[in-house]
């Protein structure tokens, strides 16, 4: 699916990021691990080049283990970066990432011992929308600093949070960039809830996501469902579906919307099992 959504806001977002570049020490960029190669935004390799980097896979709990290992050392290899795994939704479990920071720089803190300066460290953290980079910074904080949400485009504008005496993260609002030219990363950022439903064909959108997990592995739809795949085509699976779970309109047809908004609301909410999108390298 060929996606076109940079609103005005995230394109003064992505400036202001830039600005602010200058001001931080270390990048915190969030992927969601079901799809974490298509969660790298070209407009941020200018951002996350001139800083360490924490790469953050987040929603661990969604994702397949085996995969996000993976994903995991390859961006460990990453010059002057660091990988983690995290579900947010686990209180304390992103403090890793505090430890992590503090090694990373703790030739600054040590610079800054010298010269006797008492100044906190600051993070910009990074992503597309709904990645989770809210819900993260909520995790480190141990309270509700920011506004999170299960829809794309909750965080509009940049704010800061000090989640100890000695760290300030920069929340920012989650973007995407100009027409996103391969179709398979414009889906999957689709199906994991980075792109808001109102610019999407979402029965087109169920039928495609239906299609790729026969090619993945029908029994995720069989078991879910309940029901037989064998011989049968994407169109017709995605309509047994929503017979079995009575997704019909008034006149007895299939309602493909809100068949297609049920089954990806049950893959985006861990209900199809832990899934993992992005094949490895
Ligand atoms: N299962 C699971 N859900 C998560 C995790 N992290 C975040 N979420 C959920 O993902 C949704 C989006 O989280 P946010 O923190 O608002 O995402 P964001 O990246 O700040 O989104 P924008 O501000 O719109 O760019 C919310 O419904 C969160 O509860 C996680 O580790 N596991
Ligand atoms: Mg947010």
């Amino acid at each position: 699916m060929k996606i076109n959504w940079f609103p005005g806001h995230m394109k003064s977002a992505l400036d202001v990021m830039e600005k602010e570049m200058k001001n931080v020490d270390l990048i915190i960029y969030v992927l969601d691990s079901r799809a974490p190669f298509s969660c790298l935004n070209p407009s941020f390799e200018k951002i996350a080049s001139k800083r360490p980097v924490i790469y953050v896979l987040s929603k661990c709990d969604l994702s397949n283990d085996a995969d996000t290992n993976y994903w995991q050392s390859y961006f460990n290899k990453k010059e002057n970066s660091a990988c983690v795994k995290v579900n947010s939704t686990i209180s304390g479990s992103a403090k890793v990432i505090k430890n992590l920071m503090k090694t990373m720089l703790s030739k600054k803190a040590d610079w800054n011992k010298r010269k006797g300066l008492n100044i906190p460290f600051r993070a910009m953290v990074i992503g597309v929308p709904n990645s989770g980079k809210s819900t993260l910074i909520n995790n480190l904080a141990s309270k509700g600093k920011t506004i999170t949400g299960d829809k794309p485009g909750v965080t509009r504008g940049k704010q800061w949070v000090a989640i100890d005496e000695n760290i300030n993260l920069l929340d920012t609002p989650g973007t995407l960039w100009p027409d996103i030219e391969n179709e398979v990363v414009g889906t999957r950022l689709a199906y994991i809830g980075s792109i808001k439903n109102e610019i999407l064909d979402v029965a087109s959108l169920g039928l495609e996501f239906v299609g790729d997990m026969l090619k993945k592995d029908k029994k995720i739809l069989e078991d879910r469902y309940k029901i037989e795949c064998n011989n049968l085509n994407r169109l017709q699976v995605f309509e047994l579906i929503c017979q079995k779970r009575g997704f019909i309109s008034k006149g007895r047809e299939v309602d493909y919307e809100r068949g297609a908004i049920g089954i990806l609301d049950d893959f985006k909410k861990g209900r199809l099992g832990k899934i993992t999108l992005d094949e490895k390298l």
